[in-house]
């Protein structure tokens, strides 16, 4: 399934910290696709979409103004089971038991602020991906290397 489909998000300190090529390179350099990409300041009623699941949990309030300190970068990223891949890269949600070589291992240090959203699920991200894009804000394109990355 070369066209399975995740939602990452870098988050505010991934942005403020100038992480945003790194963090996209990691997934350009492991053979995924992007399709779509936006840079933008998040309101509260789409992260409140956003993190649904969360709404009653403690820390919620918390995370809620962190999203909002800074802009957002969404993406759509495409592959063969990108979905489980794009977490086993972004390393587990306390970076402190992430391994080296993950995002979140090699780049954070606690837990809220652990860099970058992905999504948990082939359903999670098919919900996350129309909350925060239009089907006309996807861009269907052929990368030519995937002639050299898939059999
Ligand atoms: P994400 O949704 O961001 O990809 O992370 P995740 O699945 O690994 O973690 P999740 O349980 O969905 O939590 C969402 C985000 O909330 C913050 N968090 N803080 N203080 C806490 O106990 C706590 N727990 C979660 C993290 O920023 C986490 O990524
Ligand atoms: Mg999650």
């Amino acid at each position: 399934m070369a066209d399975e489909r995740t939602f990452i998000m870098i988050k505010p300190d991934g942005v403020q910290r100038g992480l945003v090529g790194s963090i996209i390179s990691r997934f350009e350099n492991r053979g995924y696709q992007l399709i779509g990409m936006k840079f933008q300041l998040a309101s509260k009623q789409i992260l409140e979409k956003h993190y649904e699941e969360h709404i009653n949990k403690p820390f919620f309030p918390s995370l809620l103004n962190f999203m909002l300190t800074g802009p957002v970068v969404p993406m759509v990223w495409q592959g063969k089971d990108v979905v489980k891949q794009g977490r086993a890269m972004l390393g587990q949600t306390n970076p402190l038991t992430s391994a080296p070589g993950t995002i979140r291992g090699d780049f954070g240090i606690v837990m809220q602020k652990n860099l970058v959203h992905g999504s948990d699920s082939v359903e999670s991200a098919k919900r996350e991906i129309a909350i925060w894009f239009q089907d006309s804000e996807l861009t269907h394109w052929k990368p030519a290397q995937n002639a050299w990355i898939y059999e």
